[in-house]
């Protein structure tokens, strides 16, 4: 089966099929058109799985009339497909009816749009993750017709490839980790954004970094929002950034790098979600994460979009996670509060060290100064008071302390005196380096 050179786009046909309710297709629809697709009709169907064709029978051949009728090329199927339920499902299509399941797309629209390597490699990785069943299924059917290979096999050739593609992250991984360390060890504190698709992450970033704060007596601050505006001509388009990004910022005198990630979605297997892996990392590495929610979806979106975040980041983020409601613009009081209610809900069964939501609206910066103040407080911090005597070198060091931290510094006629908080490592290598200075200090490091 060789579907990687499969090209995406034409005219689909989604299905979906729920246990609870009539399915909504208004995500599946959206991934389609992200892939490239041009929706041409729907069947949904609400029942318990059916073991043959997921659908049930009689909806199952619905579906490929509807196909037929609609002259479509492709089917887009809410879910994840058995290979023994995707095979039966192709055998009622028309010939040449294409079959993407919700697994499928999401790797179809990382395929079309990956650049760097990083994200290449990770795209064939999750392709071959998602085919492998599916080789074995039919190598084990040529087994039994006695077809068996002689020397090698597309299994064994798919695992060895998983194996290469596994070293060569691995690889790149520890290549981020470096550069994560050598930033850190800058005086970096390193900030994460993520949440689910379209909540407005790389729009808060935009927001948020150093080359993009607003200042009303800037006359050039209108032009420089101008990506702010680009982004919002862009409606509700999912999985719009692929890779991770990372900017400058500066929030209460510390600098932090803010990386955005890419979005998470819902219903996708687990190793599809750690094939993206450079998200988790970003995720795992983040001195605070930012756990971005679209507050205007309805209660029942919302609800499944904060768990599907909490389920990701619960397992990797190991420092404070600060929940962000964002487009509050769209919301009312009532509205707002309600999804505040929903997020203060779910998150509360998290085990990760969950602070208080802030609402804000990445579009047009309403609580965001409220953000970065929570961001900063958010941060690990150590103080420090030094007194140094007055000298060049004292100076120099208090020009050090001011970019890298919170300084209040007083001058004396002959000493300089300092306070300071700011990052821990950062606040130590003050320290030693004061003592380097002088003798004399008083040393009131909490
Ligand atoms: N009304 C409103 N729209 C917003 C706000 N923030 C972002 N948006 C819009 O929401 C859409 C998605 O924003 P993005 O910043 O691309 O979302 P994202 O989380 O980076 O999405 P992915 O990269 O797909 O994961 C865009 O159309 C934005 O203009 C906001 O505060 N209010
Ligand atoms: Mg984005």
């Amino acid at each position: 089966m060789n579907t990687r050179d499969r090209l995406t786009g034409g005219r689909a046909v989604v299905a979906a099929r729920d246990a609870d309710s009539t399915p909504d297709t208004t995500e599946i629809r959206r991934l389609a058109a992200a892939a490239g697709y041009d929706v041409v009709g729907e069947v949904t169907q609400r029942r318990t799985e059916d073991l043959r064709y997921d659908l049930g029978a009689g909806k199952a051949r619905d579906l490929a009339a509807t196909v037929a009728d609609a002259d479509a090329d492709a089917v887009v199927y809410d879910g994840e497909l058995s290979p023994g339920q995707y095979a039966d499902l192709l055998d009622l299509f028309p010939a040449g009816t294409t079959l993407v399941d919700r697994y499928r797309l999401v790797l179809d629209v990382f395929a079309e749009g990956a650049g760097s390597a990083a994200a290449r490699t990770q795209v064939r990785l999750a392709t071959l993750r998602y085919e492998l069943p599916r080789l074995e299924r039919m190598e084990g059917e040529s087994a039994l017709n006695r077809k068996v290979f002689e020397k090698g096999s597309p299994v064994l050739d798919a695992r060895r490839r998983i194996d290469d593609l596994e070293a060569k992250l691995d690889d790149l991984a520890d290549a981020a980790a470096d550069r994560r360390e050598r930033r850190r060890e800058e005086g970096f504190d390193l900030v994460t954004l993520a949440g689910y698709t379209n909540a407005g992450k790389s729009t808060l970033l935009r927001r948020l970094a150093d080359d993009l704060t607003l200042d009303p007596t800037d006359p050039d601050g209108a032009s420089r929002h101008a990506d702010l505006a680009d982004s919002a001509s862009v409606e509700d388009r999912l999985f719009e950034t692929l890779e991770t990004t990372t900017r400058r910022a500066t929030l209460g005198g510390r600098r932090v790098l803010l990386t955005d990630t890419v979005g998470l979605v819902a219903d996708l297997p687990h190793d599809l979600v750690r094939s993206f892996s450079a998200t988790l990392d970003e995720v795992a590495a983040g001195d605070v994460v930012l756990a971005v929610v679209d507050a205007s979806a309805d209660d029942r979106r919302l609800r499944r979009r904060v768990e599907t975040t909490v389920e990701v980041l619960a397992g990797d983020a190991t420092g404070p996670v600060v929940p962000v409601l964002n487009k509050v613009d769209r919301l009312d009081e009532a509205g707002r509060a309600a999804a505040e209610a929903v997020v203060a809900d779910v998150l509360g069964d998290s085990d990760a060290d969950v602070r208080d939501t802030v609402a804000i609206s990445a579009l047009d910066g309403a609580g965001v100064d409220d953000l970065r103040a929570a961001v900063r407080s958010a941060l690990p911090d150590a103080t420090a008071a030094f007194t140094l005597p007055m000298s060049g070198e004292a100076q120099a060091l208090v020009s050090w302390i001011y970019e890298h931290g919170d300084a209040a510094v007083e001058y004396g006629p002959e000493t300089v005196e300092v306070r300071f908080s700011g990052k821990p490592s950062v606040v130590a290598e003050a320290r030693r380096r004061a003592i380097d200075l002088r003798d004399g200090t008083t040393d009131g490091a909490t």
